[in-house]
């Protein structure tokens, strides 16, 4: 591409392509620790974090909030639909362009309007996505993910696949479905399921039997024709406890794989962790990647924070550097990710309404996990602190506890043990002398 934007319109003027200036800079639109070629642990910083723009929040959500009307013009909305559209995607590859990654991610319906029926939806939504297959060639940029928004519409209001009503549950047939032709087409590298009325209100009215075992046929479904069509990345399931519903039975990490595992599904299935559902769910975002990370099921990150004070999914932009270096840890101690991405699964805030406030915004999450990332190396490459922790496991690489963890030992064996030992001596876990290394590491 030979200028920063698509078609005639430049949607962003006066903001060029970001780069990177380094720590010393003074230019709020410039990275200064992202330097996407650098070489970090092997590999560029680009290819660490494959980051990915969230369309539905940079270019959708308008700042509406449940008291409020919205406070975000955008200069691609039109009277037409159709046109609109087209005019978003024209913005959101500008944006991409300019801010210099190489990944997005959307659901149906951002992308592409409704419409009155069946027809008309999936006559937009091809459309659509033709014309951001044009937009992926002129300008490299590449689907991480796709989705099927099945809960705005009301339409979904007692749940998607996990409906009491089979006619919803086979609408829900037709937006994944077409979102999977639509991910075939774009090249997508993963496909997401995020199951937001996926749970119950109230138990009183809920049979969560027959919703769960709708919910995994319905995914067995979708891999089934998923892979009929040829798309061969991994399927994300996104855990959330809670929000829009009571209880979202994709609550966490360990419940989700559980689930897959139930059901015959780990081959094809991997999980997508967002920070924010996550602590949502009273877990750090450490805990459910390295959950995902044990488990060889770490598929994809939805990058964002929430508000340590009222917990709810506020979706903000990282910045938490602490956290950031927690998650950059367990990507490359689990060897990094292969198909998946930090996606910015983030929104500005609602009185953040000055057009280059969208690359402020990406700008500082960028810089958070490029930090963090080189931060982890540090920390890795050092070794002091994997020393530490493995030292405490020591026990169980020789002698008796090694005989424990091949399981070569009976209950009586081990109760033998036990009594010969008496009383064990006390060990300190040092957590305060490794809290206070990982301060120098980050702030020496
Ligand atoms: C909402 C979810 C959603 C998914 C995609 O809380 O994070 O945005 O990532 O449906
Ligand atoms: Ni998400
Ligand atoms: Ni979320």
């Amino acid at each position: 591409m030979t200028k920063a934007f698509i078609g005639d319109k430049e949607y962003f003027p006066g903001i060029g392509m970001i780069g990177f200036e380094g720590k010393g800079s003074d230019n709020p639109l410039a990275f200064k620790f992202y330097d996407p070629d650098k070489i970090v642990a092997g590999k560029t910083m680009r290819d660490h974090m494959r980051f990915a723009i969230a369309y539905w929040h940079s270019f959708c959500a308008d700042g509406a909030d449940p008291f409020g009307r919205p406070t975000m013009i955008f200069p691609w909305s039109d009277q037409d639909p159709m046109t609109a559209a087209l005019k978003k995607a024209d913005a959101a590859f500008e944006f991409f362009t300019k801010i210099g990654v190489d990944h997005y991610c959307f659901h149906d319906t951002d992308v592409s309007p409704e419409g009155d029926s069946v027809s008309e939806y999936e006559k937009n939504f091809h459309q659509v996505a033709l014309a951001l297959k044009e937009r992926q060639d002129a300008t490299g940029v590449k689907l991480l993910w796709n989705t099927a928004n099945v809960f705005s519409n009301p339409r979904y209001m007692n749940g998607a696949a996990t409906n009491p009503d089979f006619d919803v549950v086979s609408r829900v047939a037709v937006q994944v479905k077409n979102s999977l032709d639509v991910n075939v087409l774009l090249g997508g590298e993963n496909y997401v399921f995020w199951g937001g009325r996926e749970g119950y209100m109230d138990l009183w009215n809920t049979d969560m039997k027959i919703e769960t075992e709708n919910l995994a046929r319905f995914l067995t479904m979708a891999r089934d024709y998923g892979r009929k069509v040829g798309f061969t990345g991994p399927f994300l399931i996104e855990p959330k406890p809670m929000e829009p519903t009571k209880h979202q039975y994709d609550y966490d990490a360990a419940t989700s794989i559980g689930f897959v595992r139930q059901h015959g599904l780990e081959k094809d299935f991997k999980i997508n962790i967002e920070s924010n559902h996550a602590t949502l769910a009273g877990h750090t975002f450490a805990h459910d990647l390295q959950v995902c990370a044990d488990n060889g099921m770490l598929g994809s990150i939805d990058a964002n924070q929430g508000d340590y004070q009222n917990g709810w999914d506020t979706d903000e932009f990282p910045s938490n550097i602490y956290d950031a270096v927690e998650a950059m840890m367990v990507v490359l101690n689990s060897g990094g990710l292969t198909t998946g991405g930090l996606n910015f699964d983030a929104k500005l805030r609602r009185n953040s309404t000055d057009a280059e406030d969208l690359f402020l915004a990406h700008i500082g999450g960028m810089d958070t996990f490029a930090l963090a990332l080189t931060m982890a190396d540090k920390i890795i490459t050092d070794g002091k602190i994997s020393g530490m922790k493995d030292a405490r496991y020591d026990s169980f690489s020789s002698g008796n506890g090694l005989a424990f963890s091949q399981g070569k030992l009976s209950l009586e064996e081990l109760y033998a043990i036990g009594k010969d030992i008496g009383e064990p001596a006390k060990i300190s876990g040092k957590q305060e002398k490794i809290r206070n290394l990982v301060n120098q590491y980050l702030f020496s």
